[in-house]
């Protein structure tokens, strides 16, 4: 008898669907209306949150705002009413506006009815006899069918940092990825925030303005750029709406997935100091994720080219934070823009506030907590409340996770110990018939994410119609092709600078995680190289019939 059956025995028969999603974010939401609504197909989407929204609706720490090219582009482009319909307001929306967003859409496609919140499932094994997946979830209800998705975000497990004593703080403790839904108050208090990355520096401005004493604990200091948030006007809005379908075309040939010309090919060192000096100046006062749109095309692959902008940048910090002492904490020491760059509001002029005290961690390391300090190697710190801006088990945390048990009874964290096996970024050799989105080996967060969702997502769909007209059971592809995606990734991304400096996108800020650049970094020319693999009969696949 095989574990799915002795489970079915144990606990009932499974409910039954065509497709299980995981995850009512911006991917599981369009998965569900794409899988439901287009191609006729019954699916069930499972979710641990109480309502849609993903990162949404667990990122709503103060400050924490869309940090890529901003509203209103950071939406799906499948259906033009809903981008004529819904009114944002801002360019960098906050949390609040994109969960307004996709409560619209919910609400719109009709979404609730097919998803189970308040749901986590905790467990998922293939049956190779019936081809199904079945998941188990904590609240009892068991769920069988022919296909998994895999949407549960790129960034949701939290990354707690294993500190001496860090239990044993008494006071408040929260991380920003998992913000209370009440407000909190940081009146009166002293706040201590580890972490200095998107979340970090989004927030510590925002407590900064309440609280009594903010001591920041920075390990690796950041390249932040001006977000300049700043209202849409109505004639953005009116000009946004009335040119969607060029819009939409140019963010389809876009190497990001954004409405913007792609930049005539130039060096940085093409150009006089002066001119680059005038470029980044421009850039800076427009603020806002132009910065990466319209820089030189060898920033991040020359590193004479890279320390322009660094050298820029750093003297942007030193002009900003006046104590020159804390100005030197705060200098980075990395390639610019090989880190997840950041876009800040009034972050570096909150060190020249008299409640903000930074701590470098490189130089005094934190020791332990007692319930009511932190205590570093050089002193103790009183505290009352512990924010931990410390990020995520990011691409492939989540998947890792819930460690789906694939064929022969392996389970993922076997298969990925040294490395995220895959091919295409969303399918792996022994777990038949599993599909990620924004996986290891995609482009995920290096393209606009619900554009991407969407295109993986229109490419899944062909598929499995294919699979359906073929009159197919299981397709998974073969490790020699997962071998030469590998290489490809890797190909791409060690001809950058990327893979040299330690971050979330090569797994080096949660111990003992394969490090590697897990990344496709050429863009939308992934979904050309997807669409060419299905052009050929889903070259690299293999394809089993369906059961009698
Ligand atoms: P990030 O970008 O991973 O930042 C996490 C920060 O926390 C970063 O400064 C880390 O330092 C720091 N960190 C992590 N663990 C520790 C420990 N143990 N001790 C001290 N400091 C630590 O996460 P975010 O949530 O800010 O942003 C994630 C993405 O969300 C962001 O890139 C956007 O795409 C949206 P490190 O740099 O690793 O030395």
């Amino acid at each position: 008898m095989t574990s799915t059956q002795q489970k079915q025995q144990e606990s009932g028969p499974a409910e039954e669907y065509d497709v299980v999603v995981i995850g009512a974010g911006v991917s599981g939401m369009y998965a569900l209306h794409h899988l439901r609504d287009k191609l006729g197909l019954s699916v069930c989407v499972f979710d641990g949150a109480s309502d849609v929204g993903g990162t949404w609706w667990y990122n709503r720490y103060p400050g924490a705002r869309v940090d890529g090219p901003g509203s209103p582009f950071y939406g799906y482009t499948f259906s033009e009413e809903l981008f004529q319909e819904f009114d944002w307001k801002e360019t960098q929306s906050e949390w609040s506006e994109v969960l307004s967003y996709l409560n619209f859409v919910a609400d719109r496609l009709d979404l609730r009815r097919d998803i189970r919140f308040n749901t986590w499932v905790n467990d998922a094994r293939y049956d190779e006899a019936s081809q199904r997946w079945t998941i188990e979830t904590d609240s009892g209800v068991r769920a069988s069918a022919t296909f998994m998705i895999c949407a549960g975000g790129a960034l949701s497990t939290a990354n707690k940092p294993d500190i001496p004593g860090i239990h044993d703080f008494a006071g408040e403790c929260y991380h920003t990825g998992h913000w209370p839904h009440e407000p909190v108050s940081f009146k009166g208090k002293r706040v201590a925030v580890i972490g200095t990355g998107s979340s970090g520096v989004q927030s510590i401005p925002e407590i900064a303005k309440e609280a009594e004493q903010v001591v920041v604990l920075q390990r690796t200091p950041q390249f932040a750029f001006p977000a300049n948030n700043r209202p849409l006007t109505q004639d953005e809005v009116a000009e946004a709406r009335k040119t969607w379908d060029s819009l939409k075309e140019k963010m389809l040939e876009n190497l990001s997935g954004f409405p913007v010309d792609p930049n005539p090919e130039r060096s940085a060192l093409d150009d006089s100091p002066e001119q680059r000096e005038a470029l980044y100046e421009a850039l800076w006062q427009k603020g806002g994720f132009s910065f990466f749109l319209n820089l030189y095309s060898d920033i991040a692959v020359s590193e004479d080219a890279n320390d322009t902008l660094a050298s820029f940048v750093r003297g942007k910090i030193r002009e900003i934070v006046k104590d020159p002492e804390t100005a030197d904490k705060l200098m980075p020491d990395h390639f610019v823009i090989t880190k997840r760059p950041i876009l800040d509001d009034g972050y570096f002029e909150c060190y020249n506030r008299d409640n903000v005290t930074l701590v470098d961690l490189r130089e005094e390391s934190i020791e332990r907590f007692t319930p009511t300090s932190v205590v570093t190697a050089e002193q103790e710190y009183p505290i009352d409340m512990l924010v931990l801006a410390t990020g995520f088990d990011a691409i492939s945390g989540t998947l890792l996770k819930l460690n789906p048990v694939g064929r022969d009874g392996v389970s993922l964290k076997d298969r990925w110990q040294d490395r995220f096996h895959n091919y295409l970024g969303m399918t792996i050799a022994g777990f038949p018939n599993l599909f990620m989105i924004h996986g290891p080996g995609s482009p995920g967060v290096f393209y606009n994410m619900p554009l991407g969702a969407e295109r993986q997502l229109d490419w899944i769909g062909e598929c499995l119609e294919h699979i359906r007209e073929q009159n197919l059971g299981a397709m998974e592809p073969s490790t020699e092709s997962e071998d030469a995606w590998g290489a490809e990734v890797d190909g791409i991304a060690n001809a950058t600078l990327f893979p040299q400096t330690n971050s979330w996108w090569t797994g080096s800020n949660v111990p003992g995680k394969p490090r590697y650049f897990t990344a496709y970094l050429a863009g939308s020319l992934y979904y050309m190289r997807i669409d060419g693999v299905a052009e050929e009969g889903y070259a690299g696949f293999k394809f089993e019939p369906a059961p009698g």
